[in-house]
């Protein structure tokens, strides 16, 4: 095993690669910016180090003072976590030539799944199933060709894209060319690279995605599935694990698709392969992500894996201690993340001091923060705070649980996001796991939410109504009218939030 590793990455993500660290013995290296000085992964790492200023470029994307640092300490092996250089294929390879280990796939791999227009054309030899479309970049012309081959609408993407920037729908052929245009100038701003390829336009799909994890002498193995539906502007918001529309035998037949999809890009270590699911359950690979994944939690609880420990067991040139027919799944587990912004003033960033902090605990809760009372969360990085999530037997508890630790979590001096939460996890739709990737706009336009059902819209409010009862019910803990169990529920709500209000005033 590695004797010191570098994080190179801050928050909370810092903070869980250097717990695994320390389980293991390894000695970690924490390095920050000037505005990080006093954060959190900086004091619980054995050693830390400033690397510059606030901006990114300058702090955590700065690759020679990254790797100036990890030789100056000594440090064998750096973790990226993600976000920041996580998938940069530029950095692998320097570390490689720094001697250092770099903790992820190979940069081949990495480069590959970077062009989504080179993974789609090695992802379709391989035999992975995926959206119509095409796999290479495409003239103006040979898109219009494409998209009458496929059929309208379409979605006109960027190569160089992923996480949905440079990306257009186009309903009709009068749309293509300022649509085709529009999405290359905005690729060649964002990634200097105007690629463009054409796919079949999926209306609202689930997005589900697979975890794999595969040592460096050729063994590859599945993680179960992780549902993403609940985003926001191409942020997820709530992710869970499994997913309430895969069965055993789709799971099996994602996870076979998954294995072929790492083995054939010669990847190692963590990777996710996305999916998007169409309302006939049929998926379609979208893309691969090359780092340790945010929402990697709940894949741990529900598998009783640790995702980091194994990540550096592989990178030591560990094989594998077991096998695909070892792992199981156990019970239901949601992850919330909470971020400083506003809900009530279209989610803008709320950066600041946190003057009170109440974090919840207790049976099947976890939460990954990279925070701490009376910290001053800076405006100069992603706002997220903290992931808070749940393990229990199955959705319907999980949920409860969830719903249960929202209420004890506080944060003052900060807007967050956890009002948003708690109208999720009530949401008859979100309950029903009728969910797709268009659930929170459609909420947040205070639209009607469920899309498919088709069965009449009193049938539906019928069903809702029925489930959201029995889920009080069973959230309150306790026999009795459902009715009267909402209520108590309203009342309790009521009373804590007087309370913390008043606490806050206190300070
Ligand atoms: C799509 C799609 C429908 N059809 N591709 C958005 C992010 C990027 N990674 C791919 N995205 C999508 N690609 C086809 N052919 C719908 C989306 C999409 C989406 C995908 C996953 C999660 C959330 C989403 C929200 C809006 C659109």
């Amino acid at each position: 095993m590695f004797k010191k590793v570098l994080i190179a990455n801050r928050g909370e993500i810092a903070v869980r690669v250097l717990r695994a660290c320390r389980e293991m013995g390894v000695a970690s290296v924490a390095v920050f910016s000037d505005v990080d000085r006093a954060a959190l992964h900086v004091s619980k790492a054995d050693e830390a180090y400033l690397l510059g200023p606030a901006p990114a470029r300058e702090s955590y994307l700065n690759v020679p003072k990254i790797l100036e640092v990890a030789q100056r300490c000594g440090a064998e092996a750096i973790h990226p976590g993600y976000g920041f250089l996580s998938e940069n294929a530029h950095f692998a390879r320097a570390c490689a030539e720094a001697g250092i280990k770099f903790i992820g796939p190979p940069p081949s791999a990495m480069e590959l799944m970077g062009s989504k227009t080179r993974a789609r054309a090695a992802m379709q030899a391989a035999g992975v199933p995926m959206v119509p479309g095409s796999a290479r970049g495409l003239s103006l012309a040979e898109a219009g060709e494409m998209a009458a081959k496929v059929g309208y609408p379409v979605m006109i993407k960027a190569a160089a894209g992923g996480g949905g920037k440079g990306m257009r729908l186009v309903s009709n052929p009068s749309e293509l060319k300022s649509s085709f245009e529009t999405a290359q100038s905005e690729a060649l701003r964002s990634f200097n690279d105007g690629e463009i390829y054409v796919e079949k336009f999926i209306a609202n799909p689930r997005h589900i995605e697979i975890q794999v994890l595969g040592d460096e002498h050729g063994n590859v193995v599945y993680l179960g599935e992780r549902e993403c539906s609940i985003q926001r502007r191409h942020q997820k918001v709530i992710e869970e694990a499994p997913s309430a529309i895969v069965d055993e035998d789709m799971r099996r037949r994602m996870g076979a698709v998954a294995v072929q999809a790492a083995k054939s890009a010669g990847y190692t270590n963590a990777g996710t392969i996305e999916f998007l699911v169409d309302a006939a359950r049929n998926f379609y690979f979208l893309e691969m992500n090359t780092r340790l994944q945010v929402e990697h939690p709940v894949t741990e609880l529900v598998t009783g894996l640790d995702l980091v420990h194994l990540q550096l067991r592989i990178a030591c040139g560990e094989k594998l201690a077991f096998r695909q027919e070892d792992v199981g799944l156990r019970g239901h587990a949601i992850e919330c993340r909470i971020y400083a912004e506003d809900p009530e003033n279209n989610f803008f960033p709320s950066p600041g001091k946190i003057s009170k902090l109440m974090r919840p605990s207790g049976p099947g809760v976890r939460e990954d923060s990279g925070v701490y009372e009376g910290w001053t969360v800076p405006l100069d990085y992603d706002p997220m705070l903290s992931k808070l999530i749940v393990h229990a037997p199955d959705r319907a508890a999980a949920m409860a649980r969830m719903r249960r630790a929202l209420d004890e979590y506080f944060v003052g001096g900060i807007k967050t996001n956890l009002p948003l939460f708690r109208r999720i996890l009530e949401h008859p739709d979100f309950v029903a796991a009728r969910i797709d990737t268009g659930f929170l706009d459609r909420l947040l336009a205070g639209k009607h939410v469920s899309t498919g059902g088709a069965n009449g819209l009193a049938e539906i409010a019928a069903v809702s109504a029925a489930l959201f009862a029995a889920t009080a019910q069973q959230r309150n803990g306790h026999q009795g009218n459902a009715a009267s169990a909402v209520d108590r529920r309203a009342d309790a709500s009521a009373w804590k939030r007087t309370a913390r209000s008043e606490g806050v005033r206190s300070e």
